[in-house]
């Protein structure tokens, strides 16, 4: 087995092999894909467009806030449960722990699923007002916004009582108005104006929980998670007497809508085509598509078993067809007198970069019912 060696530098100093990321281990269910992916820091290429968004968005923190806002884009991806999940107070039955939704590279040890991952720690080492890039990992489905690789941008302002205390508002409500305040102020900053709207939503760590939802191509797209932070993780940093807010920006979501890029997958290509389009400090030129090649739809129908997950599938599709797949989809589901239930998914194949051959999809779509035969133990049908 050849020994990958990852750049020291690209992670955050740490030197990364492939045997340390994936291993044939039940306590690991990283793929070779997903290492593939790791390093590659695609948010801290300044012609890049998720760079030059990093850069609009440090601007915006410079130019607004008299406060600097600390900067970390290379701290590294692996990190321990206790920090992805614990120290943000997600509980112990949460579904994004699970083997289904997390990579574990062992049982103590993930590819940080959020950026939150790294909230408590900046913070006990005194870390007031902080932005934290990087790249992200979720078990997840296919289609044009979603990429088990990701980037996001974490937000972190801690607030003192002199900050509330002369507004007339209580401290929860302060840092809420004024966090909805900084994320409208980014919008605009970004994209001058835009239909947006705030959604309640729910996470463990914020408390009231907000989304931010834009409009891009008919539909509202869910551009980022914030809220006020749960009083807890301030005081388990000695900030009891402190309140803050979070948020934590898609990079890629925000990026397609800024530049129009029509599928999350583009953001990985080398194809100049692609790449020469955008330049340091450009924000917001639009991509022109090069060509659009046609999709082909490849349908499978199967009865599931109780340990089918759709996130399971994906897996597999992903590592068979890799970039080469845009959509997986339910698209029948029905359950016979005997409670036996079939499912029929429609794999859509497109490359961004030229025609796929008919022999070429078939045999991409024999793999697939080959894997996902022997390894979910389901029946084709
Ligand atoms: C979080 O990850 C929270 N950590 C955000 C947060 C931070 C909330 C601080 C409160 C305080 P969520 O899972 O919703 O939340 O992801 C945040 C954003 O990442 C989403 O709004 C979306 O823009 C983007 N995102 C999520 N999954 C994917 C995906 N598979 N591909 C691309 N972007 C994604
Ligand atoms: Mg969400």
């Amino acid at each position: 087995q050849t020994l990958q060696l990852v750049s020291a530098l690209l992670l955050g100093g740490v030197q990364i092999a492939r045997d340390d990321v994936v291993r044939d281990d039940p306590t690991n269910n990283v793929p070779d894909n997903i290492f593939s992916k790791l390093g590659m820091q695609l948010h801290r290429r300044n012609q890049h467009p998720l760079g030059i968004l990093k850069n609009a968005i440090y601007e915006y923190f410079d130019n607004n806030y008299s406060n600097k806002f600390d900067k970390f884009d290379d701290l590294s991806p692996l990190v321990s449960v206790k920090q992805n999940f614990d120290d943000v107070l997600v509980p112990a039955d949460h579904v994004s722990r699970s083997y289904n939704d997390t990579y574990y590279v062992d049982s103590q040890t993930v590819l940080r699923c959020h950026t939150s991952a790294h909230q408590a720690e900046l913070l006990s080492m005194g870390y007031t007002h902080f932005l934290v890039t990087g790249d992200v990992y979720r078990r997840d489905s296919i289609d044009s916004t979603h990429f088990p690789v990701f980037h996001q941008m974490e937000g972190f302002r801690v607030f003192c009582p002199d900050d509330w205390e002369a507004s007339g508002l209580d401290a929860t409500s302060y840092a809420a108005t004024d966090l909805k305040k900084c994320l409208e102020g980014l919008t605009r900053h970004l994209f001058g104006a835009v239909e947006m709207r705030w959604i309640d939503t729910y996470f463990p760590f914020t408390n009231p929980s907000f989304e931010l939802e834009i409009y891009f191509q008919g539909k509202w797209l869910e551009v980022l998670g914030c809220g006020v932070t749960e009083q807890e993780i301030l005081r388990r940093s000695g900030k009891q007497n402190n309140v803050a807010w979070a948020f934590g920006l898609g990079l890629e979501r925000l990026a397609m809508v800024l530049f129009d890029i029509p599928d999350i997958r583009l953001f990985w290509s080398i194809d100049d085509r692609f790449t020469s389009q955008f330049a340091k400090g450009q924000l917001g030129v639009k991509f022109k598509p090069y060509s659009k090649y046609p999709p082909c739809f490849k349908d499978m129908s199967f009865w599931i078993n109780e340990s089918f997950t759709e996130n399971n599938l994906c897996e597999i599709v992903r590592a068979v067809a890799g970039d080469l797949v845009e959509e997986v989809r339910l698209i029948d589901s029905f359950t016979n007198k005997k409670g036996m239930t079939s499912h029929c998914y429609r794999i859509q194949y497109r490359s961004m970069e030229r025609s796929l051959t008919d022999e070429e999809v078939n045999e991409l779509q024999l793999n697939v019912r080959e894997e996902v035969q022997s390894k979910l133990k389901v029946v084709l049908r």
